[in-house]
């Protein structure tokens, strides 16, 4: 299984419920690595590029307002498959429909505040990535610490 990055954003109903902590620790527990994380508000100008694809959709103009009400973590989690596995954590958009066990099926009912975002492919992942992080803010350091584990 080749080695993938997507994003992840822990949206502002998450970070508003303290659920921040949570939401990540279930992706690390998972064996997901966090290689790079930031807070920020989404401007409308990010929003439109983030979710351009549904932009024109009638449902659009609440799902920015929602986006850009409030801080959010920006996320870039590997591993494994990280794309798919990512959004099976995640669950159902809705959520109603959401499995017990998955995130949005275990802390919410909304199908607009469903606490997290993961990249849907490879292409909108390496996509969104870019509108996050810089290069240099991505990282590879299991190989730091590896002599000092063993020492
Ligand atoms: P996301 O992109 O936010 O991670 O969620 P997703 O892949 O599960 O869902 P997607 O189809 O990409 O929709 C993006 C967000 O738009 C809102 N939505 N509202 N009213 C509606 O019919 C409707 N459909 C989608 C949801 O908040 C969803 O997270
Ligand atoms: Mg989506």
């Amino acid at each position: 299984m080749a080695l993938e990055r997507t994003l992840i954003l822990v949206k502002p109903d998450a970070v508003q419920r303290r659920l921040t902590g949570e939401i990540l620790s279930r992706l690390e527990r998972k064996g997901l690595k966090i290689v790079g994380a930031k807070m920020l508000r989404i401007t409308p100008e990010l929003s439109r590029q983030h979710y351009a694809e549904h932009v024109e959709k009638p449902f659009y103009p609440d799902l920015e307002g929602f986006i850009t009400s409030g801080p959010v973590v920006a996320v870039c989690a590997e591993g494994p498959g990280a794309i798919a596995v990512c959004r099976t954590l995640m669950g159902a958009t809705n959520g109603r429909e959401a499995a017990p066990g998955t995130i949005r099926g275990d802390y919410g009912q909304s199908r607009s505040m469903n606490l997290i975002h993961g990249s849907d492919g490879p292409d909108a992942a390496a996509r969104e990535l870019k509108l996050y992080f810089k290069d240099e803010e991505l990282f590879a350091f299991d190989k730091l610490i590896e002599p000092v584990l063993y020492e």
